[in-house]
């Protein structure tokens, strides 16, 4: 199947992908010439993803999935107009957050775009079941992560400057909501304290994915071996070294 975001945060989706469904084999694409997508317009959104669904259609992808919170509240209604494969989008986990808190305060953690979406706001409209929900939207978190920066003093910092208020509101709850965010989860958990639980998508999005692939009858047979190929707009050597140290496994990397 063809997975794809704007950088390397839709790796985070792939590799759950990978664990629990390893005999499905994964084309990833990372459009990471034009990420982040977090500050650009619906217009040019809506461009990108259908140049990278048309990308992984041509190399005979028998589903999608959109890891990419920003691209799927942006996109994926126009998107599954236009093409006849399944296609899966992610959205943060408002319903099981709202549920699990007990102090009915929630947060959720996204990028610029999804925080001003309108598919977004309808969607905690429909699932915050009573709880006050907080978005705060983190400019420039996912350009440390892309630069392979996520560890950095400077990265901590702009975390410490988003987390820091939701704790003093009293939240129990934080959603990931942009895929890009698992990969500073340590960090994030430090700074939020024990008392916060964190909830990410990507656990669920597979869920969904080995639904829809059995119900379609597209599942790969079980004797077969999962193959994995890494595909992006912006071939470097730091790229492929971020990749291989997100993967956390030698990989190629493709244009
Ligand atoms: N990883 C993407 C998301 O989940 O929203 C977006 C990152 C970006 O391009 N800003």
């Amino acid at each position: 199947m063809g997975v794809f975001d704007s950088g390397v945060g839709g790796l985070s989706i792939a590799k759950c992908i990978a664990q629990q469904l390893p005999h499905e084999s994964i084309i990833y694409i990372a459009d990471s010439l034009y990420a982040p997508y977090g500050e650009k317009s619906v217009d040019f959104i809506v461009e990108r993803v259908n140049i990278m669904a048309q990308q992984l259609i041509a190399k005979g992808v028998k589903a999608i999935v959109i890891a990419c919170n920003t691209a799927t509240v942006n996109a994926i209604e126009q998107l599954r107009l236009q093409v006849n494969i399944p296609i899966i989008g992610v959205e943060p986990a408002i319903k099981p957050a709202a549920k699990l808190s007990i102090s009915k305060k929630i947060a959720i953690l996204t990028t610029q775009a999804t925080s001003e979406n309108h598919r977004f706001k309808a969607l905690i409209d429909l699932h915050h079941n009573g709880a006050q929900v907080f978005i705060q939207p983190c400019p420039g978190l996912v350009e440390f992560i892309e630069q392979g920066q996520q560890h950095s003093v400077a990265c901590n910092s702009l975390l410490k400057r988003y987390i820091d208020p939701l704790i003093d509101k009293g939240i129990d709850t934080l959603v990931l909501g942009c895929t890009h965010y698992p990969f500073v989860q340590q960090q994030i958990s430090l700074l939020a304290g024990p008392q916060v639980t964190i909830i990410e998508t990507a656990a669920p999005v597979t869920l969904q994915l080995s639904k829809i692939l059995s119900e379609k009858k597209l599942n790969a047979m079980s004797s077969q071996q999962g193959q994995y190929q890494f595909f992006s707009s912006l071939k470097s050597k730091d790229q492929e070294r971020l990749f291989t140290e997100l993967w956390q496994a030698p990989l190629t990397l493709h244009t």
